[in-house]
């Protein structure tokens, strides 16, 4: 298994390593160099066995290079995965801190062809500890000198991505339109709060009940989050996990637009194709999520300030519309004139 992942993955590094006293396992996929060091957030969570934490990285370092050419900022893509022994919140701050540690001294070993941020599991504060230890993560807290959480950024860039789709399927405005919100963190429930101020009916869903709580405070009705998928809508907006959406889910998805934060949405390219045939507008997702990187990047790689992050953010729409506009004057799908994009700049 572990041996398919490699032969049939095209990125340029992957490491693993296991600590016996946790029984943490770490992985650290490096996509791609071509555009600059590559980066990518750290995922820390559970997974079944050690080969889902293995293709997991790898696919998400891969989006990632499509992420920063699709943004054209000057860096590669990576991430790193940490597969947890118990649930993150079941862990005790000692053992919490050696694994940090363990994945900062990975860090130093690349010296600097990979650079980390946070991702689903981690926060600034687990930055601020492995930029301590290696000098190598973006987005540290403002209290120790960094910019600060990227999930507002994310979320604006997918309001905007939403928005942009949600035009391309004739959708100009959103006053009492539906939107789903599957997934209430840190980015789904800022992009709820955006689209609330669209005068959208918003529908939302998470497995964790004090964040329904507060979405239903926003003015969201909530429904059980087995019932997403299967919901009609007018705008889908994956705020969770990755790999939700396969052939199965796109020949059956009742909705005219899907646009979200979550990585990895489609299961296959072949996937974007199936959505596309049936006239609904994918907003690809290393795209409508891209504002977390140009968050990052541009405030401690290219020295933007926070108006000039806000502004890069809102070129989300312009890319989205040349991917829109590709995609028609080629008769391919938004997926792959995506791609196709990404890849003319590696
Ligand atoms: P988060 O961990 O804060 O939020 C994820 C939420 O999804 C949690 O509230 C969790 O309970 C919920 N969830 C998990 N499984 C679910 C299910 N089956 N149904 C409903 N809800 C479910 O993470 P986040 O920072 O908000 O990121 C959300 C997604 O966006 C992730 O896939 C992440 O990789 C991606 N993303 C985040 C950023 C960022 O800047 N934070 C940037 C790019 C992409
Ligand atoms: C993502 O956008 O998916 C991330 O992993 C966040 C990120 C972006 C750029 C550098 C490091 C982390």
């Amino acid at each position: 298994m572990i041996e398919d992942l490699v032969v049939g993955w095209d990125g340029v590094l992957c490491s693993t390593r296991y600590d016996r006293e946790t029984g943490a396992f770490f992985v650290i996929a490096v996509h791609s160099r071509q555009r600059g060091p590559a980066a990518g957030g750290t995922r820390a969570m559970q997974y079944e066995t050690y080969a889902d934490a293995v293709a997991d990285a790898m696919r998400l370092a891969s989006s990632m290079t499509l992420k920063m050419a699709a943004a054209d900022l000057p860096m590669g893509g990576g991430k790193s995965v940490i597969a947890l022994p118990a649930a993150r919140h079941d862990i005790d701050d000692a053992t919490w801190q050696r694994i940090l540690a363990i994945h900062a001294e990975d860090l130093s070993i690349l010296n600097g062809s990979y650079w980390t941020g946070p991702d689903v599991g981690t926060t600034a504060e687990d930055m601020d500890v492995l930029h301590a230890a290696s000098g190598l993560a973006f987005g540290r807290s403002e209290r120790a000198g960094g910019p600060g959480s990227s999930a507002p950024s994310t979320a604006q860039g997918v309001h905007v991505a939403l928005v942009r789709a949600a035009a391309e399927a004739g959708l100009d405005d959103l006053t009492g339109r539906r939107v789903v919100i599957q997934g209430l963190g840190a980015v789904g429930m800022d992009v709820l709060r955006l689209t609330r101020k669209d005068g959208a009916e918003l529908i939302a869903s998470d497995i964790d009940e004090e964040k329904c709580e507060q979405a239903r405070e926003l003015g969201a009705t909530i429904v059980p989050p087995d019932d997403v998928l299967d919901l009609e809508s007018d705008v889908f907006v994956p705020c969770a996990m990755g790999g939700l959406i396969d052939l199965d889910v796109a020949r059956r998805i009742r909705t005219s637009v899907i646009a979200g934060a979550a990585n990895t949405i489609l299961t296959e390219p072949a996937v974007g194709d199936e959505l596309a045939r049936r006239g609904i507008v994918y907003a690809p997702d290393f795209i409508a999520n891209s504002g977390g990187a140009i968050h990052l990047v541009g405030r401690e790689v290219l020295g933007w300030s926070a108006q000039e992050v806000a502004a890069h953010i809102e070129g989300i729409g312009a890319t989205l519309g040349e991917v829109f506009e590709q995609a028609r004057a080629t008769g391919s799908s938004a997926e792959h004139a995506a791609h196709v994009l990404a890849e003319s700049r590696l």
